[in-house]
Parts: structure tokens; C-alpha cells; sequence
């Protein structure tokens, strides 16, 4: 008996959604993502997020990715990670370069904000916002209140608000359905009873 290896694989149904050798221009480029956000929802797969890296002056996509916390079992496995994770793959390098750029379909929580450092893109371009997100129940975590302007400080191009209504609309339908909120603090499988440990942004006096 070993470890088991870190392994997050695309649904089989982006493959055909989203083809190696797709460029687009980018105004076409959040209509992908948000195609995929829909789609990860409808086949089952993961939660109402979607991402993808593209490279910025051809457009040919680099990876998609989509969430799939839930069905792989790996709690960090947001779309943007999943992008950025296979867009390395696929690249050969951790350091994905500035000529790169990562649309994804809602603004990134406080652990994508982080990796989208890590990762090394030029530019990010954000769908709906973190309130959006918030309003239907996820939790994104503590991000610094300029996130934007953090990774602007750090030479990234930060586009906000693409298409926000319509990717605002993924999430609400989402939440609507009944769709699960994995925010990783549910208990777990036979977890103590942590409902007297505060919720964010309630008194922690
Ligand atoms: C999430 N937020 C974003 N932006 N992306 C995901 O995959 C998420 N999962 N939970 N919150
Ligand atoms: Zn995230």
C-alpha cells in the first residue's frame, strides 16, 4: 500500500466542448468558459465554475478546466487550479509566462487569488464577482479588499466583470437546483460538532 497520486482529470466531456487546437479572439473567450461552467453543471460533474488558459496575443487555448471538488475528492480542485494545474502539463512548466492569460468565470477565491501568482500569467479575466458568488452561499475566503489591484502591483493585466450577469446567472441557477455548497467545513465524514466555531465575518469575540 502506497500514496495515492494527486491525479484531477477533466470530465470526458470537455474534450469535446473545448478541443486542443481552439483559439479564439478575446471576446470569445469568456463565452467558452461560461459554456463550460454551464455544462459542468448540467452533465453532473462539479460545481457552476469554469476557467481556462489562453495565449493572450494568438488565442489558442492552453487548457480548460472546470471544478470538480466533489467527484474527485480533492478539496482544492477549483477551476482555476484545475486550468492552471493541466495548462502547466501541457507546457511543461510551473511558470506558465506573461504571454499567457487565465479567463475564468467567477472572480478567483483566496486560494486561486494566490495561485494565480504562483502561476506566473500575464493577465486575468474575471466573470462574475465574489459577492455573486457569495450571495448564493459559497464561501471565497479572506481576500485582501484590493485583490485586483495586489496582482496589478505585480505586473498582471486584471479585467473584472465580463459578462458578469450572464455568469452571475450559472451560479444562482446552480444554487437554485439545490446544487451542493462543498465549502469544506460541513464536518466531514464523522467529524466532531463544529457549529459553535464562528462563521466568517460573524463576532469572534
Ligand atoms: C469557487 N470560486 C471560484 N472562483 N472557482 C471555483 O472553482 C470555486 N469553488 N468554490 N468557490
Ligand atoms: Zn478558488
Amino acid at each position: 500500500m502506497t500514496w495515492e497520486p494527486l491525479v484531477v482529470a477533466l470530465p470526458p466531456w470537455v474534450a469535446g466542448a473545448a478541443p486542443a487546437g481552439t483559439a479564439l479572439p478575446p471576446d470569445e473567450r469568456m463565452g467558452l468558459v461560461l459554456e463550460l461552467a454551464r455544462r459542468n453543471v448540467a452533465e453532473g460533474t462539479g460545481g457552476p465554475f469554469a476557467a481556462a488558459v489562453f495565449e493572450s496575443a494568438s488565442g489558442r487555448l492552453v487548457a480548460p478546466g472546470v471544478n470538480v471538488v466533489v467527484p474527485s475528492a480533492v478539496p482544492v480542485a477549483h477551476a482555476e487550479i484545475v486550468a492552471l494545474g493541466i495548462a502547466g502539463r501541457a507546457r511543461g512548466s510551473y511558470d506558465l509566462g506573461a504571454d499567457t492569460e487565465l479567463v475564468t468565470s467567477t472572480e478567483p477565491c483566496t486560494m486561486c487569488f494566490g495561485a494565480c501568482l504562483w502561476s506566473g500569467i500575464g493577465t486575468l479575466v474575471t466573470g462574475a464577482t465574489t459577492a455573486d458568488a457569495e450571495a448564493v452561499g459559497f464561501d471565497e475566503g479572506p481576500k485582501p479588499p484590493d485583490w485586483a489591484g495586489e496582482l496589478r502591483r505585480r505586473g498582471m493585466i486584471v479585467v473584472t466583470g465580463r459578462r458578469r450577469e450572464e455568469a452571475a446567472a450559472v451560479l444562482a441557477a446552480y444554487a437554485a437546483a439545490g446544487g451542493p455548497i462543498y465549502n469544506g467545513r460541513s464536518g466531514g465524514p464523522g467529524a466532531p460538532d463544529r457549529s459553535m466555531i464562528p462563521s466568517p465575518g460573524g463576532s469572534h469575540a
